[in-house]
């Protein structure tokens, strides 16, 4: 098969990673230590720090926010205390978030500070390196593989595997970083989709043929500010072996190497995978596949293995493992300070075997808690605060980070998100889970297209003042039968128009009752 490369005029970020790729700036960064943030070139502070997970926050001048890697959601006590050190020093403004890809990020970081931080992620394992701009994101799975008795396949070790071969073991690596745009990849091995598979580029999703355990292959699910689409199938399964590197290699490849030619580098608002396969199609972009890996590629198995509703992990439950529970925790808008994960770690290493899962909720699992321990670990002091039978908006409520620290953001998200989840749980009865996602901007970084009730950053004019506002999605469903809601609402006045607009959904679609 052969293609006549086309000319495309690449975008001026191109351009910039063609003069220096963002990965090179990892040795100018004790320099830059030293002569601070404000000396630096505008593409290596915009664009290349980004490749080693360092985003300059322009609302908050000098301070950097630090994304990390967490593969499958899984970290460890001793990691965590490390993030609880990192931003301890920054008293006030260090804090970090729980994100919607079941990651940590870091706030109020420091440039001068960087070096000494990137030695202490080593000693810790840990890495943050190919997180943002035109990366490979954070691998998300299911929460709570290897402890759930209802999973099929542990999907923790590939996740590991595809994360050391795309970071070259977390040091970085040229030839995973030279994509057309971010990129995202789920392992899901349960049969409840609970890390929404179908919306990443890459969506291993689990199916089984002639009886054999393996994933059917979504390609292209992504969200942006131009559309919200999930992942289209491309007809292939593959055993849960090292094929997933392979195929996922072959796909990286393809993407990179045809995104030029295909227009992919020369605009950005069309340049995600979805877009290179809808423009050959299918049926091509398996051939280029095929062809990419010398091998034939497997049928896709008939159907998806999704049998069951999303479960949300808060509470207490039952281990796959006989005498063990896992104990979900609820942590507001996902937001923690430094003393809350120095207990986060503390309670891992009391009551358990010092291992914390993370959940694309924005929440934390304790896992191997021995039942006995149960009790004991229900009455520490940090469950008041996150705690493990939350009312129920806030118990699924999500939320992007909005104005806070992202300046692309329309509206405040966190904190006016969470007192209408509040206020709405101590006014009315709610006999259902009601997912409520939260986004600052049409980038949909906190999902309002998977939400119950999806609120979507938004603008409004009333009385001639332009106000916060949110267009309102609604019909997200997750788990088995996932697909993406639609926008019923726009420009919805946030504050008692939004409140009295919600409190009347809920009442006619969810059966609340108002409270005596
Ligand atoms: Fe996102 C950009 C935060 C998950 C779609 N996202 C950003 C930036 C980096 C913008 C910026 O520079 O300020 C935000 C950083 C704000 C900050 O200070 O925290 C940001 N995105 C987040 C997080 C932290 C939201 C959260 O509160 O949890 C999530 C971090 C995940 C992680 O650990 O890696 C986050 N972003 C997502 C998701 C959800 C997902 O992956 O399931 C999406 C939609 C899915 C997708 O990407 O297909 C998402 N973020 C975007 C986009 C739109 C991409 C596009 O193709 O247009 C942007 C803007 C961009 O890339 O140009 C963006
Ligand atoms: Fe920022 Fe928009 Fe993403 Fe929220 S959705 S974090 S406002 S880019």
């Amino acid at each position: 098969m052969t293609d006549t490369p086309k000319k495309v005029k690449l975008t001026k970020i191109e351009q910039a990673k063609i003069e220096k790729p963002g990965l090179a700036i990892k040795d100018e960064i004790e320099q830059f230590a030293q002569t601070g943030w404000e000396a630096m070139d505008q593409d290596d502070l915009i664009i290349r720090l980004k490749f080693l997970g360092l985003f300059h926050r322009p609302v908050t001048p000098g301070k950097f926010m630090m994304r990390m890697r967490t593969p499958n959601g899984v970290i460890n006590s001793n990691q965590m205390r490390t993030h609880a050190e990192i931003v301890q020093r920054y008293g006030q403004d260090g804090s970090a978030d729980i994100t919607t890809r079941q990651n940590i990020q870091l706030r109020g970081v420091h440039l001068e500070d960087i070096p000494e931080i990137f030695r202490k992620f080593k000693e810790a394992n840990m890495t943050s390196v190919q997180t943002g701009h035109d990366n490979i994101r954070n691998i998300t799975g299911s929460p709570i593989a290897g402890i759930d008795s209802e999973e099929y396949f542990d999907t923790r070790e590939l996740a590991d595997k595809l994360q050391d071969m795309i970071t070259n073991g977390g040091e970085g690596s040229f030839e995973f970083s030279d994509l057309p745009r971010k990129f995202n990849i789920c392992l899901e091995g349960a049969p409840d989709n609970s890390s929404h598979v179908e919306i990443n580029d890459i969506g291993f999703v689990p199916a089984f043929k002639d009886g054999e355990f393996g994933f059917n292959v979504l390609v292209g699910g992504y969200f942006s500010a131009q559309r919200a689409a999930e992942g289209v199938p491309i007809n292939v399964w593959i055993p849960p072996t090292d094929e997933v590197l392979d195929l996922s290699r072959a796909i990286i490849a393809i993407y990179a190497r045809h995104g030029a030619e295909e227009g992919l580098r020369g605009n950005r608002a069309k340049s995600r995978i979805l877009w290179l396969v809808e423009t050959w199609g299918v049926e091509k972009f398996r051939a280029k596949l095929v062809e990419e890996l010398g091998k034939s590629l497997s049928e896709a198995a008939p159907e998806d293995a999704f049998t069951m509703d999303k479960r949300d992990h808060i509470g207490v439950h039952p281990q796959k493992q006989e005498g063990y529970s896992f104990v979900g925790l609820h942590v507001p808008a996902g937001r923690l300070t430094a003393e809350d994960m120095f207990e986060m770690a503390r309670l891992a290493e009391t009551y358990a075997d010092s291992e914390i899962r993370l959940t694309v909720e924005q929440n934390f699992i304790i896992p191997h808690v021995k039942n006995e321990n149960v009790e004991a670990l229900l009455k520490e002091d940090l469950l008041e605060k996150f705690s493990a039978n939350p009312t129920p908006l806030v118990r699924s409520f999500v939320s992007c980070t909005g104005n806070q620290y992202c300046n692309f953001a329309l509206i405040e998200t966190k904190g006016q998100g969470l007192a209408l989840a509040r206020e709405l749980d101590a006014e009315l009865e709610i006999p259902q889970r009601v997912r409520m996602h939260w986004t600052g901007c049409p980038n949909s970084c906190g999902q309002a297209q998977v939400g119950d009730l999806g609120m979507l950053g938004a603008k409004a004019k009333v009385d001639g003042k332009i106000v916060e506002a949110v267009n309102l999605y609604m019909g997200g469903t997750v788990g088995k039968h996932a697909s993406l809601g639609e926008v019923v609402e726009k420009k919805v006045p946030c504050g008692d128009t939004l409140k009295e607009k919600v409190k009347g959904i809920l009442i006619e679609q969810f059966g609340a009752t108002p409270k005596a």
